[in-house]
């Protein structure tokens, strides 16, 4: 059979875009988010390529974590690849000024969420004494930002457990790679800003952003190297980028 992916945050971005690669690729699909109608859309298109089934889970809550992965179908079950891509940012404020529930939210789904999922799928791959895990972390998680704070230690603990997943469970077999991109052109920003999209647009006014496609293929590079090859870490910018804080803009 071929290979089964499951993909956090499938929805949109990133994780829409390597869902899209992957089934060009015949990888089969488990596809997850919270956003319903968007991933039976995603499923329907995508189906007509490979098999896909869907989860509807919030990452931030283990009992729907743990239950809708329990509930795969039997097909499903072996799962050889887990892209660990579902996160956000909410708000970007000064550390004195930040709001408690932009922290909760940041740590819950992007450092919590993470690991209630690895942790149901983790023990499956040991049995398997096979699996793939890709986390998406992000150059906040190797640098820090003026008003990144919370952000920025959500992913630099997604750095760690990439780090320690790949140490831990390198006797299993199982490979772990860390992918950590500068700007994304993605909802990303939307969702930091609350949604004021004149805002999350201007991140991306004045140089040629990554694209979501961008990553994906990347993604996909990572997943389809020989069996003995691991990238532990992947850095990628866009061009115009030289950190977080250095972006060469036109305008
Ligand atoms: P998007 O906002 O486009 O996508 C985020 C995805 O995460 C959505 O599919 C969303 O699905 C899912 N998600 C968010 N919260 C939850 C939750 N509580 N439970 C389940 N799923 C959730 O952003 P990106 O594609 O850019 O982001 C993907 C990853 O890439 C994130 O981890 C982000 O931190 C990282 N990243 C992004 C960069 C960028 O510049 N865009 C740069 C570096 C890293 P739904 O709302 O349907 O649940
Ligand atoms: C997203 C990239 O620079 O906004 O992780 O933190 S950045």
């Amino acid at each position: 059979m071929n290979p089964t992916a499951l993909i956090t945050g499938a929805t949109s971005g990133i994780g829409k875009a390597t869902a899209e690669l992957f089934a060009k690729n015949n990888i089969r699909l488990i596809l997850c988010g919270r956003r319903t109608e968007r991933l039976q859309q995603l499923q329907n298109t995508l189906s007509k390529t490979t098999d896909v089934t869907t989860l509807y889970f919030d990452v931030r809550d283990n009992t729907q974590v743990t239950n809708a992965i329990n509930s795969l179908p039997e097909d499903f079950k072996h799962i050889d690849i887990l892209i660990n891509n579902a996160g956000n940012a909410h708000g970007l404020s000064p550390i004195q000024t930040g709001s408690l529930d932009d922290w909760d939210a940041m740590i819950d789904i992007n450092v919590k969420g993470l690991l209630y999922v690895s942790k149901a799928i983790i023990p499956k791959m040991i049995d398997q004494n096979s699996g793939f895990i890709v986390n998406i972390g992000s150059i906040a998680g190797k640098e820090v930002y003026p008003n990144g704070n919370v952000y920025c230690a959500s992913k630099h603990a997604v750095n760690a457990l990439n780090k320690s997943m790949r140490i831990d469970l390198n006797k299993h077999n199982i490979r772990v790679s860390g992918i950590h991109p500068g700007a994304v052109e993605t909802e990303f920003s939307e969702v930091r800003f609350k949604g004021d999209t004149e805002r999350a647009k201007n991140v991306y006014k004045g140089y040629k952003a990554l694209q979501a496609e961008d990553i994906a293929d990347i993604i996909h590079f990572v997943v389809t190297r020989p069996y003995h090859v691991n990238i532990e870490d992947l850095i990628v910018y866009p061009t115009a980028q030289a950190s977080a804080t250095i972006l060469h803009k036109n305008d």
